[in-house]
């Protein structure tokens, strides 16, 4: 299994919630590695540029105003299999169908406010990292 890095957001319910600590915790007991964090209140533009492949589907307007509720924590996580562990220890994007003891089951109150990003595929982990670290603020990689 490859060493991967997947973009992480840490999403503006959990962050008003107090949760980061405990959902960092979670992401190191899985042997993720924090190579990456930036605090920010998004933009709208920034917000909608993110999500920008979700742009025509019905709730997008209801992610973008929520994702620029509040203060996020947006992280880079470093691991074997890192982007598809993230997922694992996520949960479903609707809490509801989230198995027990993932992320989304203990913190997320429902679809819309589900708690955390975290990137689906290779591809979309390079773009999102580099949306929101370009070159900077990323710890070089060691192995
Ligand atoms: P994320 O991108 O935030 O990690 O979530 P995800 O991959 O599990 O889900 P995705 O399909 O990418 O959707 C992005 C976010 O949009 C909201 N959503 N609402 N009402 C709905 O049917 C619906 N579907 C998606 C969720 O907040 C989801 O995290
Ligand atoms: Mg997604």
């Amino acid at each position: 299994m490859a060493v991967e890095r997947t973009l992480s957001i840490i999403k503006p319910d959990a962050v008003a919630k107090n949760a980061i600590g405990d959902i960092i915790s979670r992401f190191e007991k899985a042997g993720l590695k924090v190579v990456g964090a930036r605090m920010m209140h998004l933009s709208r533009e920034q917000a909608e540029g993110f999500y920008d492949v979700h742009k025509e589907r019905p709730f997008f307007n209801d992610l973008v105003e929520f994702m620029i509720s509040g203060p996020a924590l947006v992280q880079v996580l470093e691991g074997e299999d890192a982007i598809a562990k993230n997922r694992d220890i996520m949960g479903a994007t609707n809490p509801k169908e989230a198995a027990p003891g993932t992320i989304r089951a203990d913190f997320a109150v429902s679809i819309d406010e589900n708690a955390v990003h975290g990137s689906d595929a290779p591809e979309t982990a390079e773009r999102e990292i580099a949306f929101f670290f370009g070159d900077d603020g990323v710890c070089p990689r060691t192995r």
